[in-house]
């Protein structure tokens, strides 16, 4: 029987807008208006910011994505091979669904037909890909959602067909602290039944110099990135940000297992924003806090994936160690 065309075998369900989160214009209202300044890390990725961050996944210094697409190039039909049945492969901020192609492809050596899931808030870039991908797999369905992690589990909880397979890749966790990791996980379990498995990417501690590297490349492309959040004020928020007047650091903080990245202001000086009709001040060395990116020992994805009522059933490495996917199950 022939596959239905591309068109028929896509559909995308948008999320609410009314189910929005804070507005950039708040966050940066609260955020630069509080002491410690800080701005909450998701604004980083506007258009701009993701073209940046396509451009920091090819870094010699920035191992993480490299390391992970090693491990599914050797370990993507292990990982299909968990699977007695049939199974609908899900993901959690798919952006350009890059490394899942190894998944999906293993996938589709065991089973005739593959519906995935894929869970994004750049809706430009899910149609994208799901295009790019319906069109050089014909067994693919794809039900895309255009929308947060939240919208995503909730329709990923009726999805009960078979077991699935919900893919966090790219070490996304990494953004939230022990706490907030062990919460979010528990809300993905909650969108789990007993057969079905996460499949974690999760970056590893390791040395001072090669984590400071990875978060301030020799090329800039990092400090853009950062950079490019007092850029989207200026452009979105009718901002005066002058971006030379402000340095980005990476700062390993080993206690703590995270990676702090932050813009300090180079100089005392004042800065208005028009939109929000106020001006901020800065001291000489006063840092505006952006990004925090926690790094795992085993034992501490132990902690935070019990801590959700899940098992690590499964771990992976690279060649070099830097980094592991971890395969996670409902606790007995
Ligand atoms: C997208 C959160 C996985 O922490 O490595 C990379 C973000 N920021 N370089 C990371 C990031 C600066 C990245 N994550």
């Amino acid at each position: 029987m022939p596959s239905p065309s591309p068109a028929r075998r896509y559909t995308l369900l948008e999320s609410d807008p009314h189910a929005q989160r804070v507005t950039f214009a708040e966050a940066v209202a609260e955020g630069l208006g509080s002491e410690p300044k800080s701005l909450p890390c998701r604004f980083l990725y506007d258009e701009v910011g993701s073209k940046l961050f396509e451009q920091i996944c090819r870094l010699p210094e920035y191992y993480l994505t490299r390391a992970e697409r090693r491990i599914l190039e050797t370990r993507a039909d292990e990982i299909a091979a968990c699977f007695d049945e049939p199974a609908l492969l899900a993901e959690l901020g798919s952006g350009s669904s890059d490394k899942t192609r190894l998944l999906i492809e293993a996938f589709l050596k065991r089973q005739p037909r593959l519906r995935y899931v894929p869970v994004d808030i750049a809706r430009s870039i899910l149609d994208e890909s799901a295009q790019a991908l319906l069109a050089d797999y014909r067994e693919l369905e794809i039900h895309a959602i255009a929308g947060e992690y939240e919208q995503g589990l909730a329709s990923l909880r009726r999805e009960t067909r078979g077991p699935k397979l919900i893919a966090w890749l790219g070490s996304n966790i990494g953004n939230f602290d022990r706490a907030g990791a062990a919460r979010f996980l528990a809300r993905i379990r909650d969108a789990m039944t007993r057969r079905d498995r996460l499949l974690v990417g999760i970056d590893l501690r390791k040395s001072r110099r090669a984590l400071e590297r990875a978060y301030d490349d020799a090329s800039g492309v990092t400090a853009r990135f950062n950079l490019n959040l007092l850029a989207r004020i200026n452009r979105e928020l009718a901002g005066e940000f002058e971006l030379d007047r402000f340095e980005h650091t990476a700062v390993w903080h080993e206690p703590d297992g995270r990676v702090e990245l932050s813009l300090v202001s180079r100089a005392a000086q004042t800065v208005a924003i028009r939109a929000l009709d106020r001006v901020v001040r800065f001291r000489a060395g006063e840092r505006i806090h952006t990004e925090d990116s926690f790094k795992y020992s085993f034992a501490e994805i132990a902690e935070v994936a019990a801590a959700a009522d899940l098992a690590v059933t499964r771990r992976w490495l690279d060649p070099t160690r830097a980094f592991s996917l971890n395969l996670l199950s409902p606790a007995p």
